[in-house]
Formats: structure tokens, sequence, C-alpha cells
């Protein structure tokens, strides 16, 4: 479908947790790779696989912290084990010098005690120290021999951007012999949460990496919820206090907040799916940022784990015929409103937007180029429109109720006429709230 890469979950050993919950992950041991997702064999395999079919993989990256304190014995995923009371993770190994002293982040004011005290205790660890820097690199490094095209660096806000920079600096090429091109270096996003107020910035890590942004799907969200009329986002980026557009990351919600965790506001998730779906195919057809969809597994509690065998291991989903998913799983990604909004960012990449339509409120359209036409009504009243398009005179298959298959589309058709006019119309009752058209599913 043209995704260009996945986010997994962290690879690192973790402390196994009774109840099993998803947070487990963010704790780890050792950096050994084995989690309740496979082995390091296993790993490396799906990488070289991914490869090959032209799907990059990134790895979510534990360098901040390690495993918080936790009844005795303190077991990981791959047997190791660790005293965390005494900040002795031997399988590391890391001992009491490589961390800070502890104390605990209670006032985001102050950026020393971000960087420097405890994250709901997790250990800290000290990165100006040589021997954690080295750690740190090997586990990096490992992972980027083993095809892994970059990293999430979770917690970036609570690490030193001097430190960061002298981390990312030692990090090897990307392996040629994964089909990467020489000299590429690993693309890294940082987690900084930044909605203004506080004693960190986003602007202290985006000059050598890129950052998320989370303000991003936080707007997205007041538009489709009815917060803030979709008529002004036609320059949401830089001019709205966001990051710059080359170094954002940007997405609708992430493994955080769709469940609650992480303070950075409320967001629309896959449990509101039609303005959820509204939210994404603005932000894909929108050219700001890199953009990141989230895929989920279905949850009742916001601790709880994936779904999983009687062994605690995560089980796969299945596939049903139209490409969605079951089995405990959500699986954004492959709902057609989803994949059909990757399949037009490909096709517009390296437009702009142009011939921007509005009803003065909440009903939008705008063109890419040639390439691409979107028309969202996140409004209380039908749109029925003629609206103006830069594309070419013909017959398009509306990529979010259909696909193009042997020449027909199985959705709604839009027809441009020779003056680059298309009669767009999108009832408050439509299943999609969403008309989408590019030239590559043109009839
Ligand atoms: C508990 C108490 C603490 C106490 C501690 C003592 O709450 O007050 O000090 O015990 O041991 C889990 C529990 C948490 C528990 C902690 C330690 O929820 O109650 O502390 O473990 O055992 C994820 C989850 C957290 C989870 C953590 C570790 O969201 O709930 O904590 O994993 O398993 C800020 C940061 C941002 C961060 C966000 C959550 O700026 O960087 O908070 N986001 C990232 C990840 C996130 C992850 C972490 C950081 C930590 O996206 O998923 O936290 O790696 O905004
Ligand atoms: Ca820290």
């Amino acid at each position: 479908m043209g995704y260009a890469g996945v986010q997994v979950s962290p690879v690192q050993e973790n402390v196994i947790i009774p109840a099993r919950p998803w947070w487990e992950r963010y704790q780890p041991i050792s950096y050994k790779f084995i989690s309740r997702s496979g082995s390091e064999e296993e790993f490396k395999d799906m990488v070289r696989r991914c490869n090959a079919a032209g799907v990059r993989i990134y790895v979510d990256a534990l360098l901040n912290h390690m495993a918080a304190d936790h009844p005795f014995p303190v077991i990981g995923m791959g047997n190791s084990t660790a005293h965390p009371e005494k900040r002795d993770y031997p399988a590391v190994p890391y001992t009491p010098v490589d961390f800070h002293p502890s104390c605990e982040i209670l006032n985001y004011q102050d950026a020393y005690q971000v960087r420097n005290c405890e994250l709901v205790g997790l250990h800290d660890l000290n990165q100006t120290h040589e021997h954690v820097r080295n750690q740190i690199v090997e586990f990096l490094n490992h992972a980027i021999d083993a095809g892994v095209a970059g990293f999430r660096i979770d917690a970036a806000k609570h690490m030193w951007p001097e430190d960061l920079k002298v981390i990312y600096s030692r990090l090897h090429d990307l392996p040629t012999s994964h089909g990467f091109k020489p000299n590429s270096r690993p693309y890294v996003y940082q987690e900084v949460i930044d909605m203004g107020g506080e004693g960190v910035t986003k602007y202290e890590y985006n000059s050598f990496g890129a950052v998320t942004e989370f303000k991003y799907g936080i707007e997205l969200t007041r538009a489709m919820t009815g917060n803030n009329p979709l008529k002004w986002y036609r320059n949401i980026g830089e001019e709205w206090e966001l990051l710059p557009r080359d170094s954002a990351l940007v997405f609708i919600d992430n493994h955080d907040n769709q469940r609650g965790h992480g303070g950075a506001g409320s967001v629309l998730t896959h449990k509101q799916p039609k303005e959820y779906k509204m939210a994404l195919a603005f932000m894909l057809a929108h050219p700001y940022g890199n953009a990141k969809v989230m895929s989920s597994f279905a949850f009742n509690h916001t601790d709880q784990g994936p779904p999983a065998d009687a062994n605690g291991n995560t089980i796969s989903p299945q596939f049903n015929d139209d490409y969605s998913c079951n089995n405990g799983w959500v699986c954004e990604h492959r709902w057609i409103e989803v994949y059909n909004m990757i399949r037009f960012r490909n096709t517009v990449n390296g437009t702009e937007i142009s011939e921007w339509w509005d009803n003065s409120n909440n009903q939008i359209a705008f063109s890419r180029g040639n390439a691409g036409f979107i028309a969202i009504n996140a409004d209380t009243i039908d749109l029925k429109q003629k609206i103006h398009t830069q594309l070419a005179t013909g017959s398009y298959c509306d990529v979010i109720s259909g696909n193009l298959v042997d020449g027909r589309c199985t959705g709604k058709t839009v027809q441009v006429d020779d003056q680059g006019f298309a009669f767009i119309k999108i009832t408050v009752n439509d299943k999609d709230r969403v008309v989408a058209i590019h030239k590559n599913a043109k009839l």
C-alpha cells in the first residue's frame, strides 16, 4: 500500500511484570533483543524480509533509563536478572556509578530536574558517562547492523541534547547489504512532548534529528470535533508554533495518548472512527511533516497488554478479505480510508497545496498540484458544491469509498469537467465525510 516503514515496540529485554501490562516493554534490564514479540533471530528475520519488501523498520529505543524497582527476583524476558534497587543490571552491565542520584521529577519548569531525576521511578542513566554512552551506542549499532533504518528515541526530553548528539555521531551508516544507499544515516525522531511552558523545548533537539510534534494531533482533534473551524488549517505548521516541517514527525494519536498516558492532551483514536479517519485524511493529504499512522490492538483498560497466548507471548492478527484484521487487533493502517490516503500521499509527493476552498467554516477542499484533490466536510451541514481542482479532465475513483479494480471503481466516482470543476457532495450522514481523488486512480 506504499507505507515506507514501521515503528516497532521496544526490542530490549524488559522486566516481566505479573499482570503483563503493555508498558513493561518500557522497563529494560539489558540490551539483548528479546521480548514478547520474539527472539533476536526472529527480529532479524523480520527486518530482512521487510527491507526486501521496501518497508523500513524503526525501533523504539529506551536510552534514558532502566527498569524501576520491583519485588525480588526481577527477571527479564531473556532470563537475565537485575537488582534495580541497587542499580545493578549485570546483563549490560550497569552499576550505581552509571546512574544519576535518585530524585523524582516534580517540576517540569526545571530542565535539570527533568533530565537528571527519575521519570516515574525509572532509574535514570547518566549519558555523560563514557561507559553508558558506549553501551548505548553498541546497542543502537547492533540494531543498525541488523538492517534497522532508524529510531524513535523514547523520553529524549529527559536527556541532555549534548549527550544525544555525541551518541548519534557514533552510529554506523545504514548497511548497503540491506539495500540502503552508501553513506545513508539512520533516521532519528526524538520524543519530546512540548505543549509550551516547560523548562525543556522541542527547539533544543530539532537541529540534529527529527522531533515528535504532539501539538499536531491535538489541533486536528480540535478541528474534527467542532472546536476550531477547519478553514484555518491551510497553513498548519510553523506559523502555528509547530516545528519547521522538515524536522516534524506528525501523528494524530500514539501508544500513550490513545489511552490517556503521557499527559499530552486528549486526542481522537480508533474508538471514534468517523472523526479519527477525517483527521488522518487531512494529515495524509497535507504536506506538513513526516506522517505516522497508529496501528493498535483493542483494549478496555489503559494497562491492558496486546493479544497474547497462554504464555503471555504476543499473537498475530488474522486478516479478512477486505484487508482489515481481527484476533484482538485493530490495524487502523489496513482501513481503506487510511491505506488509500497513503497511496494518495505518495502520489502527490513533491507538490504543494493549491486551489484551497472553504465555506468559511468547517468544509474545505484543496488540490495538490495536478496530482490529487481532497474535500472534507467537518460541518453540521451538507456539502454540495462545484469546486475548482487542478486535475485533468476525466472520471476519478474516490479512494475513500472504493478501489479501482479492473478499470472500475468500487466506490463513488467524481467527474472533473473540461474547466477543472468537480461537483462534490458530502452529506452529514455519509459514512465517511471525505472525498479524495488522485491521478493514479483515474478511470
Ligand atoms: C510507579 C509510581 C511512581 C513511582 C514508581 C516507583 O507511579 O510514582 O515512582 O512506581 O517504582 C509504569 C507505571 C507507573 C510506575 C512505573 C514504574 O504506569 O505507575 O511508577 O511503571 O514501575 C510507559 C507508560 C508508563 C509506565 C512506563 C514504564 O506510559 O505508565 O510507568 O512505560 O513501564 C512524560 C515523558 C514522556 C513519557 C510519558 C509517559 O516526558 O517521555 O511521560 N513517554 C515515554 C513513552 C511511554 C513510557 C515512557 C516514556 C517511559 O512513550 O510509553 O512510559 O519509558 O510525558
Ligand atoms: Ca534522564
